[in-house]
């Protein structure tokens, strides 16, 4: 399977490692550390040096009670690093909800708009459509960060999940774009309790369903720390294992922090022959 994004069409068969670059001073694992342009690009070439295989990059951290970003901030952070970072040759997504930040970037040359509202900004269905091949990764998410993890409630998670990430597809079919183009993602963390979580793991074969490839993002969240006992610093075990097991579920994309400690341990599962 193929994910076609603006310069690379991108061979699914093996899983592919996406490394995080957080341009945001208050992201919730390494806030502060990549709040400048010549960090971030230097972050972006020590996760490439590490096996990352997609890099994305976002101005705006979606951490349950992050104070939103102004649109001018946004683009202030984004939009150098991008310009620095497609000079590395790897498929760079964008993690935005704001149809001017992916305006923006897709006109830089960005491959991929990596959005956890799924396009549902007006505008935003419209900004990737009217591009001739971007990627995009639809993720579910209940509420918003400000509320959404006060109780959040579903009578079937998984179904919901499904429904709405085939509904989000259907409204980008409809303005043209093709369905290569799009990638799903049950949006671990964004409204779902941890019991959510866990059975959107253990049931995520059922997603497969819908036809097209899964992206997790297992990274450190809240969830892993509420099954370890451990601060966020202290999650580098738990999100390996996360992905692995999101990996062996099918997932065909992990969005990680920790891209050398994953990359290591799918060398080992593809070894195993787990890998197909
Ligand atoms: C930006 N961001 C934070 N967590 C994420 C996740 O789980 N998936 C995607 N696609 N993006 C995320």
């Amino acid at each position: 399977m193929f994910w076609q994004t603006t310069r690379f069409r991108i061979d699914l068969a093996r899983p592919k490692v996406m490394g995080i670059v957080n341009v945001t001073p208050d992201s919730f694992s390494d806030g502060g550390r990549h709040d400048d342009t010549s960090t971030a690009l230097a972050h972006c070439e020590q996760l490439l040096a590490e096996g990352a295989d997609i890099l994305d990059i976002g101005g705006e951290s979606s951490r349950p009670g992050a104070a939103p970003v102004p649109l001018e901030q946004e683009l202030a952070r984004v939009l150098p690093v991008i310009q620095g970072a497609l000079q590395f040759g790897v498929p760079l997504s964008v993690d935005t909800v704001k149809p001017e930040v992916m305006q923006r970037v897709l006109d830089l040359g960005a491959d991929i708009v990596n959005d956890i509202n799924a396009l549902r900004l007006p505008g935003a269905l419209e900004a990737v459509a009217a591009h001739p091949q971007c990627g995009v990764c639809l993720m579910h998410m209940h509420g918003d960060p400000a509320t959404m993890q006060s109780r959040p409630a579903y009578d079937d998670v998984v179904a919901e999940v499904s429904d709405f990430l085939h509904e989000r597809a259907a409204a980008l079919l409809q303005r043209g774009v093709r369905l290569e183009r799009i990638v799903f993602d049950p949006g671990i963390g964004f409204g779902k309790s941890v019991a959510h979580n866990l059975e959107l793991l253990r049931r995520q074969r059922e997603l497969l369903a819908l036809g097209r490839p899964l992206l997790l993002g297992w990274s450190r969240k809240s969830t892993l720390g509420t099954i370890t006992g451990r601060p966020v610093g202290e999650r580098l075990a738990a999100s390996v294992a996360a992905a692995l097991a999101s990996v062996h579920l099918g997932a065909r994309v992990v969005r990680v922090h920790d891209v050398a400690a994953t990359v290591d341990a799918l060398k080992v599962w593809d070894g195993a022959g787990l890998g197909g």
